[in-house]
């Protein structure tokens, strides 16, 4: 079991022209704040949306559950990850790429929640619904490097990304490694559109402030990360 088991997770500035949350399905109608093509939902989720987010993947990663996958390059990330959806993202020895079954259970994904779906139709702009939601856990060590979404084969739709529990520190770049960053710290709540420029824009996570949150009990930090996938 690892430290920070995440089934053990209990309950416990925008412009763009439309409203944000029409249904009333999610918490704040703020604008987003846009930094480098990034657009940043603060606060976006309210506490209970949050709780009920964190009981919605709870069931996930009793059917599919969380694994620490390899790169190709054989070093175990230091993120745990699952995912719902008809395609999850896996890596292992054979390279990054999207499967219709969890690699350890053999079995489809679990679908997408409705309390998840309801963040994506509520700030992608975009009527296509993501067929991919990838969910990341943080324990203490962990961070993502910088890297460009680029697996999906189809980079019109943007990737909606939602945060919950520990604060994180979030790298946003531009499309070349070498650009220029800036970083933001994400808090529980906050939801992270990039789409258009920012679509393929580098990001990453530098690491998180363990202990800053008290929406997941034990600590830690779940990142929910939404794609429209092309079937290969
Ligand atoms: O954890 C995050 O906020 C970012 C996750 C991410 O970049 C990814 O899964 O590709």
């Amino acid at each position: 079991m690892p430290k920070h088991d995440p089934s053990s997770m209990s309950p416990s500035e925008r412009g763009q022209g439309h409203d944000p949350d029409p249904s009333g399905e999610t918490a704040s109608t703020a604008p987003p704040v846009t930094i480098r093509g990034f657009l940043l939902y603060r606060d976006f989720l309210d506490r209970a949306k949050q709780e009920a987010m964190v009981t919605d993947l709870r069931a996930i990663a009793g059917e599919a559950p969380f694994l620490r996958p390899m790169t190709a390059w054989g070093k175990p990330m230091s993120v745990q990850m699952t995912s719902a959806g008809r395609l999850g993202w896996v890596t292992d020895r054979r390279g990054y790429r999207y499967e219709p079954r969890h690699p350890g259970t053999g079995e489809a994904w679990p679908a997408i929640p409705d309390s998840i779906l309801a963040v994506w139709r509520a700030v992608s702009g975009s009527t296509q619904m993501p067929n991919s939601c990838l969910v990341n856990f943080y324990g203490e060590a962990a961070r993502m490097g910088l890297h460009q979404d680029k697996d999906e084969g189809d980079f019109r739709f943007p990737v909606v990304s939602l945060s919950l529990g520990d604060e994180a520190l979030f790298r946003m770049g531009g499309t070349k490694r070498e650009e220029r960053t800036e970083s933001v710290w994400l808090r529980s709540g906050d939801v992270v559109v990039m789409g258009g420029a920012a679509r393929l824009a580098y990001h990453g996570i530098d690491r998180i402030r363990f202990g800053s949150s008290t929406l997941l009990p034990k600590g830690g930090r779940i990142n929910v990360t939404l794609r429209c996938v092309t079937s290969s």
